[in-house]
């Protein structure tokens, strides 16, 4: 194997939603394998912090304000870039919401706008940056799927759906464009310390650790929640011509969740 084969030196990776969070921790880790990054968040504040943080990290990364699932924003995005920086050689779809409400308490409008972001804007990104792709001779698209793209639980049915659609979403990128160099794979993330997570994890009045908290910690072999930084690794390798003949594959990294039946008693 080429000892280069995880470098990423004169590639230009967007990775959406990335001013905090999985995407950061993904863009931080693509950066330190030599890419050039480029990330968008909704509003400006927050895409001036992510500059900022990763200029802390001696990254200077290119960030730009659009909401992924606006189609004529993402197109302009793609163009600005492609004009700004180069042509999108790695595409990561992070972005991402949830709404954790009883399905039968969760409006119509509530489950579209998970979907529209979870499932729709992947769709509208991807469709974005493949064209450069293919004129390109290539590319890498990581969609950033869930343990939910496998399994369901109480109150997440949207976030489930679209999980579940990115899932299929990345095996059919996969099996279209393959035979234009590009491969497309998905990272499916156990239950990781971020902002998105936080309610999960906060300590109880009297001290204790949140039930769910202590209930992912029986569900996962690691015992331990994850960390951003864990995503990096594979991030790379996924990225990289390590995996050129790797395509609609979901890589977890969920520390032996989906291996494990849980805690005996
Ligand atoms: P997070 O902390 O909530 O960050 C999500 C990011 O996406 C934020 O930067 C957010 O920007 C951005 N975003 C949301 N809607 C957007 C839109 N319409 N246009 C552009 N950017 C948008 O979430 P996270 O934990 O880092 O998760 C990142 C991805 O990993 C998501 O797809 C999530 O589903 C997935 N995931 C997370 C976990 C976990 O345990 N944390 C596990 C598996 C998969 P704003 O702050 O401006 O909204
Ligand atoms: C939840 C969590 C999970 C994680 C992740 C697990 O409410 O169950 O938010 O959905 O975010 O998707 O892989």
């Amino acid at each position: 194997m080429n000892q280069n084969a995880f470098r990423l030196d004169g590639k230009v990776a967007l990775v959406t939603g990335a001013s905090y969070g999985i995407g950061f921790a993904i863009a931080n880790a693509l950066a330190g394998a030599g890419a050039t990054i480029v990330f968008n968040d909704i509003k400006q504040e927050l895409v001036d912090k992510g500059v900022a943080a990763y200029a802390e990290k001696g990254i200077k990364a290119h960030g730009y304000v659009c909401d992924v699932t606006d189609e004529d924003a993402v197109n302009a995005l793609v163009a600005k870039v492609e004009q700004e920086v180069g042509v999108i050689d790695i595409l990561v779809n992070n972005a991402g919401i949830i709404k954790r409400i009883p399905m039968l308490e969760m409006s119509a409008k509530d489950f579209r706008q998970v979907i529209d972001v979870d499932l729709n804007a992947p769709f509208i990104v991807s469709k974005a940056v493949i064209p450069g792709m293919m004129k390109k001779g290539g590319g890498k698209i990581i969609n950033i799927c869930s343990m939910m793209s496998e399994l369901g639980r109480e109150t997440v049915s949207a976030y489930a759906a679209a999980k579940g659609g990115l899932k299929m979403l990345t095996k059919n990128i996969a099996s279209e464009y393959g035979q234009y160099n590009i491969q497309c794979n998905g990272i499916g993330p156990g239950y990781i310390a971020t902002p998105q997570t936080a309610p999960l994890r906060e300590v109880q009045p009297d001290g204790s650790k949140h039930p769910f908290d202590q209930f992912i910690l029986a569900k996962t072999p690691a015992n331990r929640w994850g960390e951003a930084s864990d995503l990096g690794g594979p991030a790379v390798f996924l990225a990289s011509s390590a995996s050129d003949f790797v395509n609609g594959h979901i890589l977890y990294v969920d520390g032996g969740i989906l291996a494990y039946i849980g805690k005996q008693p």
